[in-house]
């Protein structure tokens, strides 16, 4: 990591699924040891605090479209992407915990703005590669990297007054093994560049990884780093809404870490989908903080 200064900034929100507890994610990565674990490091780590987020009972949705909660996660999303932009203009590395993985609408509205060509390392079990016409539940934290990409619903795509935020080409999914039919067309329409859980196992994490790098970075002027705790396997990360088996390991998951503090390549980052009330013992958030000491180069000092 270039910058010394990090922000932390928590994101609550459960309103782009449908299981309670995710909104806890954040104080669970936090009471894990997130902060210390990055000051040893030698990091200036200012923890912001949470975006604030309505109250479930505030505005009776309207269902006029079949995405779940449309108006909170846009609300949501909109401060998530101007507290992150702040965060950006002032130098500093944004550092996000989730809640439920919709608010990467807003992160990634907020991060690229300041690049010409932000990259995305997409590591999830899922693409979220749906649209309000190819989604099979609803849940807005199955579409956030369509929206982010320019598919979708308008007012998810043109969050924070812009779209597309990312070209198709600027993509790494790594994980993925629970794709919806309508996200298998995006992929082959689109060309995303994926490595599933088959090819990780034919290739390797070290080469995935290697290939992600270079793919990135001759293409790239900033990698921005979404790591959705279910791409881990559950015996590892059960703390998550939506698991999946077959997943990738602990020691997969520290090495690809390990490789891209080495490549110097990510510019900002985010844990999500992390649910205490799931979870054994804060398991999960605190594999999560092990795997942000790795990210931010704990290996290497
Ligand atoms: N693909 C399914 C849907 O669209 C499930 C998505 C689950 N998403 C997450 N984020 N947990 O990766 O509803
Ligand atoms: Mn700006
Ligand atoms: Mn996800
Ligand atoms: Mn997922």
């Amino acid at each position: 990591m270039k910058e010394k200064q990090i922000s932390i900034i928590g994101v609550p929100i459960d309103y782009g699924q449908s299981r309670r507890g995710v909104d806890m994610g954040p104080s669970a990565i936090r009471y894990a040891g997130v902060k210390e674990r990055l000051e040893k490091l030698s990091y200036t780590v200012t923890d912001l605090g949470n975006v604030s987020i309505p109250n479930r009972h505030k505005k009776q949705e309207q269902m006029t479209s079949k995405l779940k909660n449309l108006s909170q996660v846009i609300e949501i999303n909109e401060s998530v992407a101007k507290k992150v932009d702040h965060e950006i203009e002032k130098g500093s590395f944004p550092l996000i915990f989730g809640g439920d993985h919709s608010l990467s609408i807003g992160t990634i509205a907020g991060i690229a703005k300041h690049y010409q060509r932000l990259g995305v390392i997409w590591y999830d079990a899922h693409g979220d590669l749906n649209t309000d016409q190819t989604s099979p539940s609803g849940n807005i934290h199955g579409m956030p990297l369509a929206a982010t990409l320019g598919f979708g619903h308008h007012k998810l795509t043109n969050l924070y007054g812009y779209a597309p935020k990312v070209k198709t080409e600027h993509v790494v999914i790594i994980g993925a093994r629970d794709l919806d039919p309508g996200e298998k067309d995006f992929i082959r329409k689109h060309n995303i560049k994926v490595f599933t859980m088959h090819e990780i196992d034919r290739l390797g994490m070290p080469q995935v990884i290697e290939e992600t790098i270079a793919y990135l970075k001759e293409r790239t002027d900033g990698v921005h780093l979404s790591l959705d705790l279910d791409g881990l396997d559950p015996t590892e990360a059960p703390g998550v809404g939506t698991p999946v088996i077959g997943g990738l390991t602990y020691r997969e998951s520290h090495l690809a870490m390990e490789m891209l503090a080495e490549a110097e390549l990510i510019t900002s980052a985010e844990f999500v989908e992390v649910n205490p009330i799931l979870d054994e013992k804060n398991k999960t958030a605190t594999l999560a903080v092990g795997l942000i000491g790795s990210l931010f180069g704990e290996t290497l000092k």
